[in-house]
């Protein structure tokens, strides 16, 4: 193990290690959390950390406020998640009297993000549990805490857990391929995979390669992870794709591309909400422009935004103007109502203001 990660790495797998002893004396099960529009990190990182405290004897599950996106089928982790809302039995138990298999819930890890207001239905659950673990490499969480590392030069939260698990491994003596099952490993690397973009960005260290390395070793199979999470999409999504692409518009002596994308687009082409995911970093790697912005509006009447920059533009702090977050390099935001228009014009206001 490298220098890098070894200090919160150490803090964070005692500190999972103490809430596994202690909810395996009380009977009780451990909620992992995630974001809301799960992406690969932070379905991988919980996934993996799930994975963790099964091995050590505890009980978790995921708790994920939205059914798992269709092209993270291939990764086999359903059982490892339960959906608060959802039918099933687990969830019907915890809506009527706050257990799961008859355990209450006695812990809270967080994974990929740091507060209820990012989880969606999940956080108020999440809000109401003590203790809590947080491991995210966000650059826009402020609170500190024992129990939380945070590491925004960290690739992925992945990347975290898996060290998390290596001092584990360590701690405990269980070998790393007890403590992440093989579905669990290509849930890590997939996550590993999506934020580094296939190990492209500028985020990806000697310890991303070491720890995809050894995940691979681990059951993770890095062709299947690219083929489903980048490369297989359906005819639908290849054409609105391309229609948002065509789409396109230039601000500020070109260095600013803009696409917007309204509901009936979607409609039209009959593609789901992620059926332009692939359009931003493409049009932030034109030749001239240093900012990207996709503005899409899903069903719900909501507008997302995602933002890419190369270079200097902060797209964390741009994205905290319209309540969002994220990364210097990657970020979005989500306005919950307005005309998508309207708010394309507030968004050139805004980039011409600080680009
Ligand atoms: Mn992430």
């Amino acid at each position: 193990m490298r220098e890098r990660y070894k200090e919160g790495s150490s803090r964070s797998a005692k500190n999972i290690l103490s809430v596994v002893e202690k909810t395996r004396e009380n009977n009780e099960v451990i909620l992992v959390f995630l974001h809301r529009s799960v992406d690969g990190d932070c379905v991988g990182s919980s996934s993996g950390i799930v994975s963790m405290i099964r091995a050590l004897g505890g009980d978790a599950y995921v708790a994920i406020p939205e059914d798992l996106p269709e092209n993270m089928s291939f990764l086999k982790i359903d059982e490892l998640f339960f959906h608060p809302n959802s039918d099933s039995e687990l969830a019907r138990e915890f809506r009527a009297q706050g257990t799961i298999g008859g355990k209450k819930v006695g812990a809270a890890i967080a994974t990929d993000c740091s507060e209820g207001s990012r989880m969606g239905l999940c956080g108020e659950i999440f809000d109401s549990i003590e203790p809590k673990i947080v491991i995210d490499h966000h650059a826009s969480v402020t609170s500190r805490s024992d129990n939380f590392w945070i590491d925004p030069d960290a690739s992925s939260a992945c990347e975290m857990v898996f060290y998390v698990a290596e001092q584990i491994s360590l701690m405990t003596g269980k070998e790393m391929r007890e403590i992440l099952c093989p579905n669990a490993a290509k849930a890590v690397l997939a996550g590993i995979v999506t934020d580094t973009g296939r190990y492209t960005f500028k985020n990806t260290h000697p310890e991303t390669l070491e720890s995809s390395g050894l995940l691979i070793d681990l059951g993770g199979d890095i062709s299947e992870v690219c083929y489903n999470l980048f490369d297989r999409k359906t005819k639908q999504k290849f054409l609105l794709s391309a229609k948002a692409r065509s789409e396109v518009q230039f601000y500020c002596n070109e260095k600013f591309a803009l696409t917007v994308v309204p509901y009936e687009q979607f409609k039209k082409y009959g593609a789901g909400p992620d059926g332009v995911d692939d359009v931003v970093s493409a049009m932030r790697d034109i030749d001239g422009v240093e900012l990207a912005i996709v503005l899409r509006q899903l069903e719900t009447g909501e507008v997302r935004g995602n933002i890419r920059s190369q270079e200097y533009f902060d797209c964390s702090k741009f994205a905290e103007v319209f309540g969002g977050g994220g990364h210097v390099r990657a970020a979005g935001f989500t306005v919950k109502e307005g005309d998508i228009n309207e708010i394309a014009e507030e968004v050139i206001k805004r980039v011409k203001e600080a680009l």
